[in-house]
């Protein structure tokens, strides 16, 4: 467990032993949890739920986490392929490089596409990250088509045997109708040339813009489809509590988490070990 959720820690390590809240701490754990960036709404749950007799607090507020929180596990290689979209600076491309590595360490072989064909300096940023971490890559100039280019990498993805294939898409407003429909169209034409292979959809989240964000995700939802929320930056923000509230608003899974601006820096998320780990 990193050390940036060790305030989130801190505050539940004080649960350990104790029956239950004292309620005269109940104010203070409120205030310290809110300024982590969680609701009001779960910081009462988390507070208030009914307690079993003969559960500590602790192993409540474990189990009311567990019921908040939202995760699954990353799509599983051989044969699958991955559509990142986002914001504009969200770390979609920063993201492709820990997600790929994190695939190329547990033996799997990855291309990417540069389907970012709005700048050449995304291209050329994928393609230092690719080398640097092991992937294959596909590109095309400026200007390409990005269905195009995305159509392309699935082709290579399949003659060059790949396991997996991570499309790189460029930052979006989720509110530009136009860019949001390009969207849908690299989706509709990488999903039908991956022909039949699993395929998921993973929208690339901010940690540190907070609220914003939530309709954000929506609106790609209902667009697009997501399947997976990877949070990035949440090193940047000293508060974990964000997730809670990202997974209790969107009801989407949290798949992966970015710690950093290293590709080292990144979590695959699972809510028991990530709860568990919280409580000493
Ligand atoms: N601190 C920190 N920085 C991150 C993290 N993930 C990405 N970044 C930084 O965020 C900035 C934007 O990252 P990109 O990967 O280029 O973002 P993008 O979504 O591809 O951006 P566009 O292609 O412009 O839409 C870069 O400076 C990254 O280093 C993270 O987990 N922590
Ligand atoms: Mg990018």
């Amino acid at each position: 467990m990193p050390g940036l959720f060790s305030k989130l820690s801190s505050i539940f390590t004080r649960l350990s032993d104790s029956p239950e809240l004292p309620a005269s701490d109940r104010e203070l754990y409120t205030e310290e949890l809110l300024s982590l960036d969680m609701s009001y709404g779960i910081v009462e749950r988390l507070l208030d739920g009914k307690q079993q007799p003969g559960v500590t607090a602790a192993a409540a507020m474990k189990a009311r986490m567990k019921q908040i929180l939202v995760s699954a596990p990353l799509i599983e290689p051989p044969k699958c392929g991955i559509l990142m979209i986002g914001i504009n600076g969200a770390g979609k491309t920063t993201t492709i490089a820990k997600l790929g590595k994190w695939y190329v360490d547990r033996g799997f072989s990855v291309i990417a596409g540069a389907g970012d064909t709005y700048r050449a300096a995304a291209i050329e940023q994928l393609s230092i990250l690719a080398e640097r971490t092991g992937m294959d890559m596909v590109k095309a100039m400026p200007g390409v088509d990005p269905a195009s280019v995305i159509h392309d990498t699935v082709a290579a993805y399949r003659h060059r045997s790949k396991d997996v294939v991570i499309a790189d898409t460029a930052g979006r407003l989720h509110t530009n109708v136009n860019l949001v429909n390009e969207l849908k169209k690299i989706k509709t034409v990488m999903t039908k040339a991956m022909a039949g292979d699993r395929m998921a959809t993973y929208l690339i989240m901010d940690a540190t813009i907070g609220k914003n964000s939530f309709q954000q995700a929506k609106l790609f939802n209902e667009n697009i489809g997501i399947d997976g929320i990877i949070i990035t930056k949440l090193d940047g923000t000293a508060k974990g509590g964000i997730i809670f509230t990202i997974c209790d608003e969107l009801k989407i899974p949290v798949v992966a988490i970015g710690t950093g601006e290293s590709v080292g820096d990144f979590l695959a998320f699972d809510k028991d070990t990530f709860v568990e780990g919280l409580f000493p």
